[in-house]
C-alpha cells in the first residue's frame, strides 16, 4: 500500500465564501484522514516561498497579493495514494476545464480565485507540509477500522 500525506490550503476566497466545511467534507467523505488543520495568515515571505515556481508569470504579483489578503486554512490529508486522489477531487486549475463533481468544477468560475491549493507531487507535498506545519501540529491516530485490521 502506498500511504501518502499531502498538503491542502483553502484560499482566502474559499473561507470568505463560507465553503470551508463543504470542501473539507469532500475529503472526509472520500475516506482521507485529516491529520492537521489550522487557520492562519500567510505573510509575504511564506507566499513567495510557496509560489516560487510561478515567479515571473503574468499572474504572479496578483497571486501573492491575493493569498496574503486574508486568512487561509492549511491542512494535511493522509491515505492510500492521497496526493493523486486529492488532486482529482480538487479538479483542474482552470474552472472551465474542471469537471463538474470536482471542488473547482462545482464552486469556481475564475482561475485566479480557485478556492483551494493541493500538492501536485510527493516532492511538493513534503516541501509544503514542512513549510506550513511544525512536527507537533501533525497528529497520529488510528481509525477503529485500522486498529481492527492491525490486530489481525
Ligand atoms: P494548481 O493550483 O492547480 O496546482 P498552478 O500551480 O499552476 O495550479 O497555479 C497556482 C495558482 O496560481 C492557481 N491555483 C491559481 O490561483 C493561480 N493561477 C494559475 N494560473 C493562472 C492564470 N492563468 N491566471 C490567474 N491565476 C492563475
Amino acid at each position: 500500500m502506498c500511504i501518502e500525506e499531502t498538503f491542502i490550503m483553502i484560499k482566502p476566497d474559499g473561507i470568505q465564501r463560507g465553503l470551508l466545511g463543504k470542501i473539507i467534507s469532500r475529503f472526509e467523505e472520500k475516506g482521507l484522514k485529516l491529520i492537521a488543520l489550522k487557520m492562519m495568515d500567510i505573510d509575504e515571505n511564506l507566499a513567495k516561498e510557496h509560489y516560487s515556481e510561478h515567479i515571473g508569470k503574468p499572474f504572479y504579483e496578483r497571486l501573492i497579493e491575493f493569498i496574503t489578503s486574508g486568512p487561509v486554512v492549511a491542512g494535511v490529508l493522509k491515505g492510500e495514494k492521497a496526493i493523486n486522489i486529492v488532486r482529482k477531487l480538487v479538479g483542474a486549475t482552470s474552472p472551465d476545464n474542471a469537471e463538474p463533481g470536482t471542488i473547482r468544477g462545482d464552486f469556481t468560475i475564475n482561475t485566479a480565485f480557485n478556492i483551494i491549493h493541493a500538492s501536485d507531487s510527493s516532492g511538493t507535498a513534503k516541501k509544503e507540509i514542512d513549510l506550513f506545519f511544525q512536527k507537533n501540529e501533525i497528529f497520529t491516530y488510528d481509525l477503529a477500522l485500522e486498529q481492527w485490521l492491525g490486530s489481525k
